[in-house]
Parts: C-alpha cells; structure tokens; sequence
C-alpha cells in the first residue's frame, strides 16, 4: 500500500501508473495503454470514489460506516475508515469468498454475510445503515462516488500525450461507467467513445440498455460476481443512453482465459470482473466494433482500464478454468 497517499491532495488514492502494454496492443491490433488501477490501496479503483465518499461522510459527523459490497468496495470503505479512526461494517453476500472475508477483517472492519448475491446483502445494509450515526456507503450509486472515480480521468489527461481513441472498462453497478463519463467531460473529452464490459449473466447494462429502461436480473449466474448487480444505477442507464456507450457482453470463459492470460502477459493477476474488460481486447472484440463501424477502423490508441480486484487467489484460477470447460 502506499506510503501516504497523493494526487488529489489528501485523498487515499494514488495517481496510477499509465504503461503501454505490448502484448494486449499486439492483440487488439492498436496502441493499448493500460490505467492500472489494481495497484491501488486497497487493489481496485474503487477507493478513489469511496474514500472520497466516506471522507465527506466523516465531515459531516458519520460515526459508523456500512458498506454492501461483493468484496472490492468494503474493502475501499474499511481503509478509508481505518484512515479516518471510524468504525466500518461490510455486509456480503455468501459468493464473496473467505479469502476476501479475512482481508476485510484485517483491514478492521467487521463483516456479516447475508444472501446470495450481493442486491440482498444490500438490503441488509440499508437496514443496518438507520441506526442513529451510521451511514450507508453504496459501492458504486452516489454523485460523489462518480466524482471521486473522474480523477482517473484528470490523470489520463495528465499523463498521455493526446486523447485517446476510446476507453474501455468494466460494468457491474455502473459507479466506474459514471465516473469516467464525468471525467471525460470535465477534462474535455466528451467525444472520446466508451467501450462498457460485462459477462453474460451479469449483463444488467446491457439488458437496460436493450430495453430502454431499467432492468433487473433474475439472478447473477456469472462467475464475475464484482459485476453482478441485478439493476444498474437509474443514473447510470441514463449517462450510457446520453453518451452513446457502447455495451459490449463477453462469456465467463473470455474473461477468465483473459485473466489468465494477462497474467502470463502482464504478471498481474486480477478478477474475472477486470477479466471481462481485458478479454474485449484478447478476444477480439474490438477488433469487430471497428470492422462493423461501431469504433473507428483507425484508432490512435486506447486506455483499458484494469479495475483489478482483490478477489481472487492464484490457486482458484485452475478450478475456474474446470468449472468453464477450459481446463
Ligand atoms: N464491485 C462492487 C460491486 O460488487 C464491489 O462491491 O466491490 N471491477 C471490480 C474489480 C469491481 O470490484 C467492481 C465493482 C467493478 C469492476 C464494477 O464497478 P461498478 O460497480 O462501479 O460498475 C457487486
């Protein structure tokens, strides 16, 4: 973790690395930058925005932090709560793994498992969030969340030359999706297209966006469970319809033979959730927007996001690869 965090003055994230990959540029056929938000405290982007949150929370008298969270996000919440000498609970639902169970309850924060999925372990936390002090830190639907997450924008304009062709990134709430969108505007990019990853079976943008509303998933039957929320953010659904986002769904086995591979390319291992948006370039689905129009033939180069995750263990990738026919 880092030493003391720096960037946007007194903020827990720290301003990531922007490297070209060689090896996903040669796959896509493009100059591939990757944003590699997976060595941030806490291994995920999510702390620029839920530090920033809960740090507003704090100013204005939070005494308890809830966080629901599939793993990522109560960790974002029980290391900005560490760093504000505050309290934190974090409710999961039984798909979060141990591993991510103990690394919460190192970090300090106290953890109840409710439900299955992770939109029953927010219920949960809403109940828990009424008590007199608390206050409910959503992990991806909330204004200063998004405004926390832009900050991953204000670096890419920072570091890189010119603007991108696209940036591509990964869907589960949506709370990075809003983010980026805002930070694309503010920094004026607005034009710069958006390339939103999902897996079938936690493809609830893709489905809203399909039906033009909102729309709830029976169930998260994908192996990316840092992506399954049933209903994306309304905001959300809202900021991909007005900027165009193009939604693009991958299998379980794409992003966890993407995983894989980007280990051996990149020696980082991340979630399937990140999986998701790295197999877009591995699997060559960007290769198809561009020749079907949808992204420009020529790009001068994109930004992937790698969202990182710190819910996976090394040893679980050959039972992931069994459990999709892989291996
Ligand atoms: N994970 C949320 C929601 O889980 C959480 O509680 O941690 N990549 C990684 C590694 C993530 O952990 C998440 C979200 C995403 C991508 C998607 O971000 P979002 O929700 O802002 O679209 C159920």
């Amino acid at each position: 973790m880092a030493a003391r965090p720096h960037g946007d003055g007194g903020r827990f994230h720290i301003v990531s690395p922007v490297l070209e990959s060689l090896a996903l540029s040669r796959a896509a056929g493009t100059k591939v930058y990757m944003k590699l938000e997976n060595v941030q405290p806490t291994g995920s982007f999510k702390i620029r925005g839920i530090g920033y949150l809960c740090q507003e929370a704090a100013k204005k008298g939070c005494r308890h932090f809830v966080c629901s969270s599939g793993g990522n996000a109560g960790l974002a919440t029980a290391y900005a709560a560490r760093k504000l000498g505050l309290p934190a609970t974090v409710v999961v639902p039984s798909s979060t793994g141990p591993a991510m169970v103990r690394k919460l309850q190192e970090l300090g924060a106290e953890v109840e498992v409710c439900g299955q999925v992770w939109d029953e372990a927010n219920k949960r936390a809403q109940e828990l969030a009424q008590a007199e002090g608390w206050v409910s830190i959503h992990p991806f639907d909330h204004p200063l969340i998004w405004q926390g997450h832009a900050s991953l924008v204000r670096e890419l304009r920072e570091s890189l030359e010119s603007k991108p062709g696209a940036v591509l990134l990964s869907v589960g709430g949506g709370g990075l999706l809003a983010g980026v969108v805002a930070g694309l505007r503010e920094v004026g990019w607005p034009d710069v297209p958006v390339v939103a990853a999902e897996t079938w079976g936690a493809h609830s943008l893709h489905a809203a966006l399909e039906a033009g509303r909102l729309v709830s998933l029976p169930d998260i039957t994908s192996v990316a469970k840092c992506l399954g929320a049933k209903t994306v953010a309304a905001r959300v659904l809202q900021c991909a319809q007005e900027c165009g986002v193009i939604s693009q769904v991958v299998e379980d086995a794409e992003a966890v033979r993407a995983m894989e591979q980007f280990l051996d390319d990149e020696r980082l291992l991340v979630e399937p959730a990140c999986g998701a948006v790295l197999a877009l370039l591995y699997a060559g689905h960007l290769r198809r927007l561009q020749r079907e129009g949808r992204l420009a033939a020529a790009l001068a180069s994109v930004v992937v996001v790698v969202c990182g995750g710190s819910g996976v263990q090394a040893a679980e990738l050959p039972a992931l690869k069994r459990q999709l026919g892989l291996a």
